[in-house]
C-alpha cells in the first residue's frame, strides 16, 4: 500500500506543479499587449508567380509582380502550392542564390508538390528576398520579397545579420 500511495502523492504533486507551470505561463501571456497569431498565405501559383490570394488579414500588398508584401513581426507566412507543378521557396536572390543554398536562414523542401504548404514565422523585422529556384524558375521571374515591420532593415543588412 505504501509505494502505491506515495506514488498517488507523487502524481498529484507532478499534477499541482504542471498547474503551477500553466497558470504562470497565462499569465506571462495575458500580462502583454494582446496579439493574435495571423497566419498569411502566399500561393505558389501556376504562371510561376508567388501570389497573394485576396481579403487576408495582417498583410499588405505593396506590389503584385514580382511580389512584395508586408507583414507584422510575429507573422507566419504559409507558402502553398496551388499550381500543378512543383516549386520551392527560400530565403536567397538570384546572385546569392548559389552561395547560401543550403545555409539559408529559411528554405522548403527542394520540391514541394501540389498542395504542400511549408510555413515560416517571421520574428525578426527585415526585408526578406523569396525565390523559388526548382527548374530555374527564378530566373521566369519567381521572385518575392517579404517585409517585416513598418521600417525593417533593408535586405542586405537583413543578410548580414544572419551570416
Ligand atoms: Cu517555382
Amino acid at each position: 500500500m505504501r509505494p502505491r500511495r506515495s506514488g498517488l502523492r507523487a502524481a498529484v504533486g507532478l499534477t499541482l506543479a504542471l498547474v503551477g507551470v500553466c497558470l504562470g505561463v497565462g499569465a506571462v501571456l495575458a500580462s502583454g499587449p494582446e496579439r493574435k497569431e495571423v497566419e498569411v498565405v502566399v500561393h505558389m501559383a501556376a504562371n510561376m508567380r508567388f501570389t497573394l490570394p485576396r481579403g487576408q488579414e495582417g498583410v499588405k500588398l505593396v506590389k503584385g509582380d514580382p511580389l512584395t508584401i508586408r507583414i507584422q513581426p510575429g507573422t507566419k507566412v504559409t507558402f502553398l502550392n496551388t499550381s500543378p507543378f512543383p516549386h520551392n521557396v527560400i530565403h536567397a536572390t538570384v546572385e546569392n542564390l548559389e552561395q547560401i543554398r543550403g545555409h539559408s536562414a529559411f528554405q522548403s523542401p527542394e520540391v514541394m508538390a501540389t498542395n504542400q504548404r511549408f510555413s515560416v514565422v517571421f520574428r525578426e523585422e527585415g526585408t526578406y528576398p523569396i525565390l523559388c529556384y526548382y527548374a530555374g524558375h527564378h530566373l521566369a521571374g519567381m521572385v518575392g520579397t517579404i517585409i517585416v515591420g513598418d521600417n525593417p532593415p533593408d535586405a542586405a543588412r537583413t543578410f548580414a545579420r544572419r551570416r
